[in-house]
C-alpha cells in the first residue's frame, strides 16, 4: 500500500466542490471535517496546522456495523477534529481476558463517517413526478436535484396518504419497522431467515428452542476434538472468536474444518480440511452415520435415553417405525445405502476421508461439533440441520465439559456460549407495532396462522412485478406494491436476491423514498433520498456482542451536513400525517440512552444473579439534563464513560462457566427439552409439516438428502448420465473481510487491500482457457458480473466464491455488473421455511472480452452526487 496516501489525495474531491459543501455546513461541522485521507473530504492545511500540538480527547466512538465483531474503537477529537483512532487499550491483553480490538474495518471508520461521499442533504430525483413517479425508468440513472427537508417531507407524506387512500395499507412495502406508518394502519413487509440460514424451525423442532448448544469459551479448551463446520472466522467472525479457538488448539485439541474452501481461518487453525461441494453437506453427514453404524461406533447408550428417532424401537409417538434414521442410512426401505462411496458422488469428498473423518467424531470425546450458518444458508438447508444434529447427536457429546453439538454458531458470539454476563437496561420509548405484520424474527412466521402479512426476502420482487406472494396455508395471495418506504438500516436492493429483478420492480412501483449514509444501491435506485446520521453523530448508546462486555459510546461529532437520525425522520413524517410526535415516541434519544445506561447490570461475582452495573449521582443526571434517580453499582458513570467498555474479567474456575444441556443431560425427567418428546428429536413429523405448509418445499422427518433447485446435481442437463449443463460450476456468496455486508465497500484503502476478485482452482481455470490475470464474466441463470480472478488450490474443484455485499454498478448497456454484486447472481430461490439460499447458485465462467475495462475498484471514482440546484 505504498501509494495508499497519494492515491486517497486522488480520489478526494476537488477543492470546488468541497468549497460548495462547506457552504451548507455550519460553523462548528465545518471543522468536524477531518485532515486529508483517503476518500475523506479536505481540511484546508491552515486548519490543519493550527491543530497541531493542541490537545485533544479520546471519546469512544461506535464500531456499530452488523460485522461478525464487536469491538472498541476510540477516536481522538482535536477541536472537533478526527485526527486519529485506536482500539481497546483499557486493559492489559491476556487470552484469558483479551482486549476486544478492531479490525481493518473499523479503523476505517474515519474515512467513512468524514467520506466525501457521504449523503449530504435531501435530494430527489430531476424526473420523479409525484402520484406516478415520473419517468420511471430512469431511477438509479436520473440526475438529482438537492431539495429542503420540508419538501422531503411533505412529499413522503403525501405520497403516503395516497397509496393509503387509493390501494389501502398493504401497498406501501416497508424494509424496517415505521412507527409513524404503522400508526397509519401499518405496511406490507420483509421477512425471512437471512443470516440464520435453515436454522430457526430445526432448532425448535429438534431441540426445543433457539439454543445453540455452545459451552463457555473457556471450555474449548477441554476438547479433544473441534470440528468447525462451513465457518470462517478470522473473516466472518473478526475479534476474539478466531482466538479462543487458537487458544483450545494451543491447549492441544485437534481442530477438522468443512469448507468448500480453504480459508485464512484454516490456515491458522486446521488440522485437518474436509473440501465439500456446497449445500451437498448432508450426503457427506450420511456417508458418516454410515460408517458409524456399521463399525458399531455411535453412541446407542445416549441416543436412548436423550433422542427419539434414530431407530424403530426409539420412535416418538405416532411415527411410521419405518421412519426411523437408522434405517434411512443403512437403506433398509429405500435399496440405497448412504455409504461413503454413495456420499462422495455427492458432495465430492473423497471416500476414504470421510471415513476417517467419521472415525475420529465418533472414538474422540470429548469433541466440540460447531457449525456456523452457511451451510444452512443453502436451498433447503432445513435437511443440512437435521443431519448435523443427527450425526452430532450420535457420538453422544453433549452437556459436559468440552463437549456440545453447537449449531448456528457464528458472528460476534461465536466460541461463546452461556448468558450475557453483563447487559444494557432497556431504552423504552416507541412501541407502535405493525397491525400487519406480528412475527417475531426467531423462528419466523407460524406458517399454518392467517393473521400475518408479509414477502419472503427472495420472493419480494417477484410479487413487486407480478403481484403475488406465498402466505404459508393461505397460499399464493394477490399483492399491489405501489411505494417502497427504505427508512432505517439496510440495503435491500443490493442485499437481497435477484437483484436484477429488484431493478425492474424499484423501476415499477408509483414511490420510493430511502434513507442512508451513501448513495447506495437502494438509494440510487429512489426517488427521495434523505442523508441520515451515523452513530458517531448521534448522542450515543450501546453496543453488544460477546457475551462479556458491553460498550458504551458518546457522540463524536455533530451531525454533517444536513443529516438527521431516522427517528427525526419517522416523527416528522408522522406529525404530516396526522399523529403527536409525543405520543409516537415520548421519550428523547437522551432519555433513552440514559435509561439504557441506569437498566445495565452486571453479573454477580459468586455468579449468583445479576446487579446494577454503573453507579449514578444526582449530579451525573443533572448534568446529562435527563429524568433519573441516583444509584450504586459497580463501576461510575464518568468512568464507564470514559473507558466505554466494560469487560467482566475471566479466568480458569470462575463462577461464569457455562455447560450448555448441562441439565437436561443430568436429569432428563426433570428438565424436559422444549420438543413434543421432551427428546432431542431425530425424527419431527412437526418440522416436516411446517415446512410444507410454508409452501415451496417438502422435507422429511428425519435428515435425507434430496436434491434441490440449483444444487450440485442441477449442474448437469442428466446427473445419471452426467452431462454438464450450462452452469456448471456452484458459486457461494460468503461474508468477506472487505466490508460488512455493502457496509464500507465504498471505502479505498479496503478496497485496496481486499480485491474482490473470484476465487476459482486452476483446473477449473485450465479447463476454460482462463489465465491468472485475466478479467471473467461469471454467468447465473440470472445475471452477469465480472470480477478479476484469484486462482487457488485452496478452492475446491467444481467451486467457487465471491464475498458478497459489492455496491452493485450495472452497466445499462449490457445489464452486466462490474462490481461484482453477488445478488445479481444469486436468483431468488424461495425453499424451506423462508431460508435464503445465498450459497445454492448454479454458474458459468468465461474470459471476459467485452467493452467495459475492468480497472482495479480502489482506483474507482467515489459515489459523490452533484446535486442541480439548492435549497428551496
Ligand atoms: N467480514 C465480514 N464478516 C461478517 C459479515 C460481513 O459482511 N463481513 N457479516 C456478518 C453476518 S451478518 C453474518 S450472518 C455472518 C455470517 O457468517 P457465517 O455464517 O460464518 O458465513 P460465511 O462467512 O458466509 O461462510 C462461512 C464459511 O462457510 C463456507 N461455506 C459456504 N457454503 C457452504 C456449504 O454449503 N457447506 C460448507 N460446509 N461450507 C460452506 C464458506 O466457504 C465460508 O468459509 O458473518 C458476519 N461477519
Ligand atoms: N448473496 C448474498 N446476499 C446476502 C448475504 C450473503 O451471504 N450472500 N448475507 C445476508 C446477510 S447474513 C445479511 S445480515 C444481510 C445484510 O444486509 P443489510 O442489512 O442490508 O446490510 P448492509 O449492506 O450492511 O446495509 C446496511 C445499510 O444501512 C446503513 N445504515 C447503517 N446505520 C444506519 C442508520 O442509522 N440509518 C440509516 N438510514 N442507514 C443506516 C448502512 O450505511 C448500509 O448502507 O445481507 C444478506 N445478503
Ligand atoms: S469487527 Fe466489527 S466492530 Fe470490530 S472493528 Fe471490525 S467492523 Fe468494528
Ligand atoms: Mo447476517
Amino acid at each position: 500500500m505504498a501509494n495508499f496516501i497519494e492515491n486517497a489525495k486522488k480520489y478526494s474531491i476537488n477543492r470546488r466542490s468541497f468549497l460548495g459543501w462547506t457552504a451548507t455546513l455550519t460553523a462548528g461541522t465545518a471543522a468536524a471535517l477531518t485532515l486529508p485521507g483517503c476518500g475523506l473530504a479536505k481540511v484546508d492545511a491552515e486548519k490543519a496546522a493550527a491543530l497541531a500540538g493542541k490537545e485533544g480527547e479520546w471519546i469512544t466512538a461506535a464500531c456499530w456495523h452488523n460485522c461478525g465483531g464487536r469491538c472498541l474503537n476510540k477516536a481522538y477529537v482535536v477541536d472537533g477534529v478526527v485526527l486519529r483512532q485506536k482500539t481497546d487499550d483499557t486493559h492489559p491483553d491476556s487470552p484469558d481476558y483479551p482486549q476486544q480490538r478492531g479490525c481493518a474495518r473499523g479503523r476505517s471508520q474515519r474515512q467513512q463517517v468524514y467520506g466525501a461521499d457521504r449523503l449530504k442533504y435531501p435530494m430527489k430525483r430531476k424526473n420523479w413526478e409525484p402520484g406516478t413517479g415520473g419517468k420511471r425508468e430512469l431511477r438509479g440513472r436520473d440526475e438529482w436535484v438537492r431539495i429542503s427537508w420540508d419538501e422531503a417531507l411533505d412529499s413522503i407524506a403525501a405520497e403516503l396518504k395516497r397509496v393509503k387512500e387509493a390501494y389501502g395499507n398493504k401497498s406501501i412495502l416497508t424494509k424496517s419497522p415505521i412507527p409513524s406508518i404503522n400508526a397509519f394502519g401499518g405496511s406490507m413487509t420483509y421477512w425471512g431467515t437471512t443470516s440464520d440460514g435453515a436454522w430457526p424451525k430445526p432448532q425448535q423442532f429438534m431441540n426445543g428452542g433457539r439454543s445453540r448448544g455452545s459451552n463457555d469459551r473457556l471450555d474449548l479448551k477441554n476438547a479433544k476434538l473441534i470440528v468447525l463446520w462451513g465457518s470462517n472466522p478470522a473473516w466472518s467472525s473478526a475479534g476474539n472468536p478466531a482466538y479462543n479457538y487458537k487458544q483450545a488448539k494451543d491447549a492441544g485439541a485437534k481442530i477438522i474444518m468443512v469448507d468448500p474452501f480453504y480459508t485464512d481461518s484454516a490456515q491458522i487453525l486446521a488440522d485437518e480440511w474436509i473440501p465439500v461441494r456446497p449445500g451437498t453437506d448432508t450426503a457427506l453427514l450420511l456417508g458418516m452415520a454410515h460408517y458409524m453404524i456399521t463399525n458399531n461406533l455411535h453412541d446407542q447408550a445416549f441416543l436412548d435415553k436423550y433422542c427419539v428417532g434414530f431407530d424403530q424401537d426409539h420412535m416418538p409417538e405416532g411415527a411410521d417405525p419405518q421412519e426411523n434414521f437408522k434405517d434411512y442410512v443403512l437403506g433398509t426401505y429405500d435399496g440405497q445405502p448412504k455409504t461413503p462411496e454413495w456420499a462422495s458422488e455427492h458432495c465430492g469428498t473423497d471416500p476414504e476421508l470421510i471415513r476417517t473423518f467419521a472415525h475420529q467424531i465418533a472414538v474422540t470425546k470429548p469433541m466440540t461439533f460447531s457449525s456456523s450458518s452457511a451451510a444452512a444458508r443453502t436451498m433447503l438447508g432445513e435437511q443440512f440441520c437435521q443431519a448435523f444434529l443427527t450425526v452430532g447427536w450420535m457420538t453422544g457429546n453433549v452437556g459436559k465439559p468440552g463437549a456440545s453439538i453447537s449449531s448456528n454458531n457464528r458472528h460476534n458470539t461465536q466460541s461463546y456460549g452461556g448468558p450475557a454476563l453483563v447487559n444494557p437496561g432497556k431504552a423504552g420509548g416507541s412501541t407502535v407495532a405493525n397491525p400487519l405484520y406480528k412475527e417475531p424474527t426467531f423462528p419466523g412466521p407460524d406458517p399454518f396462522k392467517t393473521n400475518w402479512h408479509g414477502i419472503v426476502w427472495d420472493e419480494a420482487w417477484d410479487a413487486v412485478v407480478k403481484g403475488e406472494y406465498t402466505a404459508g396455508v393461505r397460499g399464493k395471495q394477490p399483492c399491489d406494491i405501489r411505494a417502497l418506504v427504505n427508512i432505517g438500516v439496510g440495503n435491500p436492493l443490493n442485499q437481497a436476491t435477484n437483484l436484477m429483478r429488484g431493478i425492474e420492480a424499484f423501476r415499477k412501483v408509483e414511490f420510493v423514498v430511502s434513507s442512508a449514509h451513501f448513495l447506495t444501491t437502494t438509494a440510487k435506485y429512489s426517488d427521495i433520498v434523505l442523508p441520515a446520521t451515523t452513530e458517531w453523530e448521534k448522542v450515543g448508546g450501546f453496543l453488544t456482542g460477546n457475551p462479556e462486555m458491553l460498550i458504551y459510546y458518546s457522540q463524536v461529532t455533530e451531525p454533517l451536513y444536513e443529516t438527521k437520525d431516522d427517528n427525526w425522520i419517522d416523527l416528522e413524517i408522522g406529525k404530516r400525517l396526522g399523529f403527536d410526535p409525543k405520543k409516537l415516541d415520548p421519550l428523547s434519544e437522551k432519555q433513552k440512552v440514559f435509561n439504557q445506561l441506569a437498566g445495565s447490570t452486571v453479573i454477580k461475582e459468586d455468579g449468583s444473579g445479576y446487579e446494577p452495573l454503573v453507579t449514578i449521582t444526582a449530579e451525573d443526571i443533572a448534568e446529562l439534563g435527563v429524568d433519573g434517580t441516583p444509584q450504586q453499582g459497580r463501576i461510575g458513570y464518568k468512568e464507564f464513560k470514559e473507558r466505554g467498555i466494560y469487560q467482566v474479567p475471566r479466568a480458569p474456575g470462575d463462577k461464569y462457566g457455562y455447560i450448555d444441556y448441562k441439565k437436561f443431560i443430568d436429569d432428563p425427567e426433570k428438565n424436559p427439552l422444549g420438543t413434543e418428546s421432551g427428546k432431542f428429536q431425530i425424527h419431527s413429523q412437526a418440522l416436516a409439516d411446517n415446512i410444507k405448509a410454508f409452501g415451496w418445499s417438502t422435507l422429511a422427518p428425519i435428515a435425507k438428502y434430496q436434491y434441490v433447485t440449483e444444487g450440485y446435481e442441477e449442474t448437469f442437463t442428466d446427473y445419471e448420465k452426467q452431462v454438464k449443463g450450462d452452469y456448471p460450476l456452484q458459486l457461494t456468496t460468503i461474508h468477506y473481510a472487505r466490508r460488512s455486508h455493502s457496509t464500507l465497500d465504498n471505502i479505498p484503502g479496503l478496497r485496496e487491500a481486499f480485491g474482490n476478485e473470484l476465487y476459482m482452482n486452476p483446473s477449473d481455470a485450465e479447463a476454460r482457457g482462463i489465465h491468472k490475470d485475466d478479467i471473467v464474466k461469471i454467468t447465473s441463470r440470472h445475471g452477469s458480473v465480472i470480477r478479476p480472478l484469484y486462482l487457488t488450490e485452496r478452492m475446491m474443484p467444481g467451486t467457487l466464491t465471491l464475498g458478497q455485499g459489492a455496491w452493485a454498478e450495472i452497466d445499462e448497456e449490457s445489464g452486466v455488473c462490474k462490481a461484482g454484486a453477488v445478488n445479481v447472481l444469486n436468483g431468488g430461490l424461495c425453499g424451506g421455511q423462508g431460508t435464503q439460499g445465498y450459497n445454492t447458485c448454479n454458474v458459468q465462467v468465461e474470459k471476459y472480452n467485452g467493452s467495459i475495462k475492468l480497472k482495479p475498484d480502489h482506483t474507482w471514482p467515489q459515489r459523490i452526487v452533484s446535486a442541480q440546484g439548492g435549497a428551496k
